[in-house]
């Protein structure tokens, strides 16, 4: 099939520019009904008869048969059976990603993650204890999209945590296991592994059955009903986030070589239809050259139909009258991935506030942090990186406030409690204050 890519050219000099912006950059967040429904009937059937309801569901769903939970489970000799059967070149590269991946995750802990405290000049003793979560459950996707390195990115930073457990679910349609995710368990140091997906798995994880643990936290990516699964349970236990489509930006100032630049567009739209991948620079004959780049290499790429739907619907080659403007531009986006393809990337990125992962200069192809740069890549979509941050070892943490006062600490803090628990009307409070105070003794 002949497939060709237009992304829509914008130029925020046209007075239609900010129209042209919206209409593109619009992310409808609506929900469909009839999942919801399916989601909530399933979460609760699960609840109620737990195994017995997973394994209906499985056999519907994956056109997988069990008897018992138990032959679902994948043991840790199949997974690392699996790692040895690779070729000794997937080996390789899966422990050398893993070996950068726990590196990374490691500074991030020395650096945020740890216990502290201080002490007041009282002696008054106060801080903040950091303490990994007890069991995990990582979703890892199985059917359109069963990626090894996802695995790699959700177990890792849970492991370096600390984490007591990790229980990874990735759905197995027809009992197809693939290799390289089993193989990627094995590596990450996941503790059990069940061949169950869907909302059924996301309800196992959160309720608990007789064979599936009872987990604290949910992270990993999925459809719409593993998406709308996590939302219900969330409260029940933690979850990470609702990752949307993937989406790339590239900042570029024309001195990257355009063939490049195209195929790291093509790199996110070849996610999904509904990936978005932009490129904003300054220079007109530039973005001539990487449309030019798009129609020459496209033909050669064997998912040029999804890359191309999603280049057409959502894609967009934006001028803008400086790099100044571009960056300005980034921010209001705030893409999950942005790319500073420039000969000077760190003159930009000080102006670049949102996005959940940062590339510098030409060579930092967004394609290398997906798999094994070092940090993470399960990343804020949709415009969430506004407000929130990569996955990390910090969310397989949580943290607990110290509070140690001191006899003389007791006396000031006392006056001041008392106040304050008087002007609330609590007297209980008031008393326990003031009990410890010596004028009070
Ligand atoms: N770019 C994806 C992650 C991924 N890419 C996995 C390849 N494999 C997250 O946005
Ligand atoms: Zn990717």
């Amino acid at each position: 099939m002949n497939s060709t890519a237009t992304p829509a050219r914008l130029s925020t000099a046209d007075s239609s520019f900010e129209a042209d912006f919206k209409a593109r950059l619009h992310w409808s967040a609506e929900t469909d009904a009839g999942i919801e429904q399916r989601v909530a009937d399933i979460l609760a059937d699960v609840q109620a008869r737990g195994d017995a309801a997973v394994l209906d569901y499985t056999t519907r769903f994956d056109g997988l048969q069990a008897a018992t939970m138990a032959e679902l489970e994948l043991t840790q000799a199949e997974l690392k059976a699996a790692f040895e059967t690779l070729p000794e070149v997937q080996r390789s590269a899966l422990e050398s990603a893993a070996k950068r991946v726990r590196s990374y995750h490691e500074a991030q802990k020395k650096a945020s993650g740890e216990s502290w405290s201080y002490r007041d000049d009282d002696g008054t003793l106060l801080g903040q204890k950091v303490t990994p979560l007890d069991r995990v459950g990582i979703y890892v996707p199985g059917g359109k999209a069963a990626y090894p390195s996802s695995v790699l990115m959700n177990a890792i930073p849970a492991h370096v945590a600390g984490v007591g457990e990790i229980i990874m679910v990735v759905p197995t349609p027809k009992g197809e296991k693939n290799a390289l995710v089993l193989a990627a368990a094995y590596v990450a140091g996941v503790t059990r592994a069940f061949t169950i997906g869907g909302a059924q798995a996301v309800a196992a994880l959160a309720y608990g059955t007789a064979t599936v643990p009872k987990v604290d936290k949910i992270t990993g990516p999925g459809n719409a009903y593993v998406a709308s699964a996590k939302k219900r349970v969330f409260g029940v236990v933690g979850i990470d986030m609702i990752a949307g489509p993937s989406e790339i930006l590239v900042l570029a100032d024309g001195t990257t070589p355009p063939d490049w630049v195209a195929m790291d567009l093509f790199s996110q739209a070849e996610h999904d239809e509904l990936a978005q991948s932009i490129l904003l620079c300054p220079d007109a004959a530039y973005i001539a050259q990487v449309q030019a780049s798009i129609t020459k290499l496209l033909p050669e790429m064997p998912r040029r139909e999804i890359i191309a739907k999603s280049l057409n619907d959502r894609g967009a080659l934006i001028l803008t009258r400086s790099m100044e403007e571009a960056c300005a531009i980034s921010n209001r986006i705030a893409p999950e991935h942005l790319e500073v393809s420039s000969r000077d990337p760190h003159r930009w990125e000080p102006l670049l506030k949102h996005a959940g992962a940062i590339f510098l200069g030409a060579f930092t192809s967004e394609s290398l942090g997906d798999y094994c740069a070092g940090p993470n890549h399960v990343l804020p979509t949709s415009g969430t990186a506004r407000f929130s941050s990569p996955l990390g070892v910090y969310d397989f943490q949580k943290r607990s406030s110290l509070i140690e006062v001191s006899e003389a600490g007791a006396q000031t803090l006392g006056q001041i409690a008392s106040v304050l628990a008087h002007g609330e009307g609590l007297q209980a409070h008031a008393r326990a204050a003031e009990m410890r105070l010596h004028s009070q003794a």
